[in-house]
């Protein structure tokens, strides 16, 4: 079987600050494209329902302490552990939206000071995206939507610091949506943009690894 006769899904990953909308885009998205009669999942990390996510999730909320490598590791593990089952799903032709992936990993940890290529490393053999959304908003404007929750991070002063180092992070296969525009009208660049990855990965663009 070829991949006209099982074509498989694409990877497609949200990425942007905490309050930049990744989360009702992301939904959005899986809506848009259950009405278009494809096969989709919505799909977010950390993820909080494993073993791994409930010690992040503890760290996140401030009811444990882990040093800055440690809980690097956790949020790596956390995606290494649902790596088979991602694979297997796109490969059974079921397209995933992802809110955050191996970017957030390395913007947040190297926004503490990191360095950036350590921070890579355990990423490394990971899938690579597909495509990658950013959403881009100043920090700032992100700020004044409805507050932060209290979660670890979230901070004007440190997502000023992801801010940057989300932006080293940038290549060629990222797209950048102005986050700041109406919600119908990020919903809509989202929209042609995930539409046409899937088609390339219909028509048998290669699975990949990330940074390898
Ligand atoms: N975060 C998320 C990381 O620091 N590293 C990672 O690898 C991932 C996936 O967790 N402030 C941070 C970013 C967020 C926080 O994410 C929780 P969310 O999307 O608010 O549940």
């Amino acid at each position: 079987s070829g991949p006209i006769d099982n074509p498989r899904g694409a990877l497609v990953v949200l990425e942007g600050l905490d309050r930049s909308g990744k989360t009702s885009q992301a939904s959005g998205l899986l809506s848009y494209l259950e009405r278009l009669g494809l096969s989709a999942e919505l799909w977010r990390f950390p993820d909080r329902n494993t073993c791994v996510g409930q010690m992040i999730s503890s760290y996140l909320t401030n009811k444990s302490h882990l040093d800055d490598q440690t809980i690097h590791l956790l949020f790596s593990a956390n995606r290494w552990e649902k790596r088979s089952l991602m694979e297997s799903k796109l490969k059974s032709g079921t397209t995933l939206i992802v809110d955050r992936y191996s970017y957030s990993g390395v913007a947040f940890s190297s926004a503490k000071g990191l360095d950036i290529e350590w921070c890579k490393g355990p990423e490394r053999g990971l899938l690579a995206p597909d495509l990658v959304v950013y959403l881009n908003i100043p920090p700032e404007k992100a700020s004044e939507r409805g507050g932060y929750g209290g979660e670890k991070y979230e901070q004007l002063e440190f997502q000023r610091k992801v801010a940057q180092h989300y932006e080293i992070l940038h290549d060629a296969t990222w797209k950048i949506v102005d986050a700041c525009l109406p919600m119908e009208d990020v919903a809509k660049q989202l929209q042609e943009l995930v539409l046409d990855c899937v088609t390339k990965c219909q028509e048998g663009k290669p699975l990949s690894n990330l940074w390898s």
